[in-house]
């Protein structure tokens, strides 16, 4: 049995349960994290020393990190497929899973929170502004990098895309204004073609 620790608006939780709809995978999700409460009984941090979400546990194997148990369902279940096993083609994958977290993700972070989880009296102009920019800014390397292939590694969907395709949701999301970029545009209209997207990633930001 496979279980998934975490609130179903944490973009975090959405690449997992993202992963498992896209496997067609049996799973329960229990929720956790920010109201939910649950991330900082001694039961959960037993399971995840940090108190953060997502964490799984598949018939007694617990894994948390986000971009590690996406590999890992995706290995376990899609091993040449979602998940590339040439040593090059994973590689490939795995960079543009960390370029998503720690470039994608990071640069969009803070304007998601201003603009979603802060009340509008207590929102902070200049960071929404740098946040913007700083997104925008990684938004056009992707958006260079779709000119030339469906997905970001692969004529298929990949493990690679799970992270930044996860925040390109939330690009077209906030109420922000947006350059007219035709390739992310393309991708983001592929992705909402596929249930799985559809359903546990482009939800109301809340
Ligand atoms: N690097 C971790 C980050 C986990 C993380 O920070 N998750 C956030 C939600 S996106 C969290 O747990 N926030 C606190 C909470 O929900 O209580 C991962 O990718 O799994």
């Amino acid at each position: 049995m496979l279980t998934v620790w975490g609130r179903a608006n944490s973009i975090n939780v959405m690449k997992v349960l993202w992963t498992c709809e896209e496997l067609g995978l049996e799973f329960r999700r229990v929720d956790a994290g920010l109201q939910h409460g649950v991330v900082d009984t001694p039961e959960y941090r037993a399971r995840n020393p940090n108190g953060r979400v997502p964490t799984i546990d598949d018939d007694g194997f617990v894994l948390w990190e986000s971009n590690t148990i996406v590999r890992y369902l995706a290995a376990k279940h899609a091993a040449g497929s979602l998940m590339p096993m040439g040593l090059r083609e994973r590689a490939d994958a795995e960079r543009w899973m960390d370029w998503g977290s720690m470039h994608l993700g990071l640069a969009m972070t803070p304007l998601f929170w201003q603009l979603v989880r802060t009340p509008a009296d207590r929102r902070n102009p200049e960071l929404i502004a740098s946040s913007t920019a700083d997104s925008e800014a990684q938004i056009r390397v992707l958006d260079a990098h779709l000119a030339a292939r469906p997905f970001l590694c692969a004529d298929q969907l990949t493990v690679g895309d799970i992270p930044a395709a996860s925040f390109v949701h939330r690009w077209f999301a906030l109420p922000i204004a947006r350059p007219s970029l035709p390739h992310i545009e393309r991708y983001y209209a592929d992705l909402m073609k596929r249930p799985a997207y559809a359903s546990q990633v482009a939800l109301p930001l809340t």
